[in-house]
Formats: C-alpha cells, sequence, structure tokens
C-alpha cells in the first residue's frame, strides 16, 4: 500500500519506462486523463499538476480542463509541444530538464552519423543474414577530413562538437546570432548547407525552425551530404526530404525524430540510405534517471515554495 502522497495529485501524460514512472509514484499520487472523475479517483478540479515527457503534446483543451492546474513539468528539454504562452496566461508555470540529458543527446548524434557513414545497420545485418559469402559489402565515408555544419550550436550542438573534434573535422554553425565561439558562423542555414558535407540539426523545436530544412537546403547540402537529425521532425519538411534521399540530391540521413511519431507507414521505412531511431536521444538509464529526478524537484520544490529550479525561460 503506498502511502498517501503530501502533494496534489498529477495528471500523467505519456508513457513513462517503469523505472521513471516508479520514481514518479514513489513521491505522487498519478492519474491517467481516463481516470479523471471515477469513483476514488481525482477529479478534474484536484489536479495541480501536469507531468509529461517532451515528446507528448498538451493542449490549451486540457489545461481549460484543469481548473487548479499550477504547473506542467516534462521530462526533458524541448517544450515546444505545450502551449508556453496559453499556460502562462492561465497562470501555468512550465518546467523542463536541461542539461542532464545533453551528453546522452550528443553520444546519440555521434553514433547516428557514425552507423550513417559507414553503412553499420547494414553491416550487422549483411552479417547475420549469411551475404558475406555471396558478395563483398559496399564501401562507406570517412569522417576524418569532413566540414560539419551545426544547426543551433546550443549545450547539445556544444558537447556533439566535442565529441566530434577528435575525429579530425572542421566545424562551422549556424544560429540566430554569432556566438563567441571559434568556428565559423553562418547566418544562413541554405549558405552553411553549401559549406557543409554534414549537418547535424540539433536545434529547438517551434515556429522559428519548422520546416527549415527543405528541397532547398537539401540541395544546397548536395549529392554528397548528409543530415542528421536529432532535434525535432519539424524542423525537417519530411516530403522533401523523402524525395532527396529517393533521388540521391543527398547521400543519406540519419533520423531520431519525425514529423509524425511513432513513425508508421512512412516511406522512409523504404530507403536504404536512412538510418532510422525511435526518438532514444536521452534514452539511457542513468539519463532518463537523472530527468525524472529533476522533473520531481520541479514539482516538490514549486509546491513547496511556488518556485521552480529550471523554469523553462
Ligand atoms: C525527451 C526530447 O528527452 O528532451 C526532449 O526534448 O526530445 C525527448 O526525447 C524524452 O521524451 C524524455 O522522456
Amino acid at each position: 500500500m503506498i502511502a498517501p502522497s503530501r502533494f496534489p495529485p498529477l495528471l500523467k501524460v505519456g508513457v513513462f519506462p517503469d523505472p521513471v514512472e516508479q520514481a514518479l509514484r514513489d513521491v505522487f499520487t498519478l492519474v491517467e486523463l481516463d481516470e479523471l472523475g471515477l469513483a476514488g479517483r481525482p477529479g478534474h478540479d484536484e489536479i495541480a499538476g501536469i507531468v509529461t515527457r517532451s515528446n507528448y503534446r498538451i493542449s490549451r483543451e486540457l489545461i481549460d480542463q484543469l481548473p487548479g492546474l499550477r504547473i506542467i513539468s516534462t521530462n526533458g528539454v524541448g517544450y515546444d509541444g505545450i502551449p508556453l504562452d496559453y499556460a502562462r496566461r492561465k497562470g501555468v508555470i512550465v518546467t523542463n530538464t536541461p542539461e542532464v540529458l545533453n551528453e546522452a543527446v550528443a553520444e546519440m548524434a555521434v553514433g547516428l552519423l557514425l552507423a550513417l557513414l559507414r553503412h553499420i545497420p547494414r553491416a550487422d545485418a549483411f552479417v547475420k543474414e549469411g551475404a558475406w559469402t555471396t558478395m563483398p559489402f559496399p564501401l562507406g565515408t570517412t569522417l576524418a577530413g569532413k566540414k560539419v555544419g551545426i544547426v543551433g550550436l546550443g549545450r547539445i550542438g556544444k558537447e556533439i562538437v566535442k565529441r566530434l573534434l577528435p575525429f579530425r573535422v572542421e566545424v562551422a554553425y549556424f544560429g540566430r546570432s554569432r556566438q563567441d565561439a571559434e568556428w565559423m558562423y553562418f547566418d544562413d542555414v541554405n549558405r552553411l548547407a553549401a559549406h557543409a558535407d554534414i549537418l547535424i540539426l540539433c536545434c529547438p523545436g517551434g515556429p522559428e525552425t519548422y520546416g527549415m530544412i527543405d528541397a532547398g537546403v537539401l540541395r544546397s547540402l548536395g549529392p554528397s551530404g548528409f543530415l542528421v537529425n536529432i532535434a525535432r521532425g519539424s524542423v525537417v519538411n519530411e516530403s522533401d526530404l523523402y524525395r532527396a534521399l529517393a533521388d540521391r540530391t543527398v547521400a543519406g540521413a540519419a533520423l531520431d525524430v519525425f514529423n509524425h511519431e511513432p513513425l508508421d507507414a512512412s516511406p522512409l521505412r523504404r530507403l536504404d540510405n536512412v538510418v532510422l531511431a525511435p526518438h532514444v536521444g536521452s534514452a539511457t538509464r542513468e539519463t532518463r534517471m537523472q530527468m525524472a529526478a529533476l522533473a520531481i524537484d520541479n514539482l516538490c520544490r514549486f509546491f513547496d515554495t511556488g518556485s521552480a529550479v529550471t523554469p523553462v525561460p
């Protein structure tokens, strides 16, 4: 029997890995949307907080259904799925879990890039299917000496650069403004794409970056160019990307995020020049537990003091 929480009940939006959900349940009474108001379960007006994950969306309508809502705590760094201005107008604070996931996401970006350049998933299948006895495996592409363009040199982008430099790459970046960094700055993503051999997307999702990587940028990247996306699917015009991959306007792409998730009947899945992953940039045991701890700290601190540890800026 779990002791009742000293905190108000939370609405849980999204499916959490078991250890993360258990960490939350150890502190809070969690309610699923379809349980609200059922016998013995909290009603809509008793919900003071939402705990969610950054790959889920929170609608204005849901916020309106919860008159006592005071905080939305997301496990994740992105908050493009939360109507921030609307939440603020309703007096609801939004918190995220920055920093603690930077290394895991940066590792995933490097892993996806190497998998793409060297055809590692296909190499695994090639050996396991016994094809090695029948034909040579296709040549890959060396990372050393390549020009890597970072789209969004934020905290995660900087961690990716740190990990790529030992591979003897040349770094350049695009962003809203030039930073105090030693890398070449481009104030236009098309020009960065024309300069780079590899584009790595690590910018936030949202209206400012929606569809930024389109047919024109992909043409600029060119037939020996590669794209890695560990940011948000919304940053890429996915139908433009599919066409560019299918007709070899670009050489290949490694994608951890998609316009619509989970990816279902997408033609991307039929291509041989892509590496696809199920939005797992932060998905390590260590990182997800650190994120859960920070999300819990945000909620506890807020309910106890009215302020949070990492409110979104
Ligand atoms: C979350 C994400 O890390 O952090 C983000 O912005 O993109 C997500 O992958 C994940 O949903 C946390 O459970």
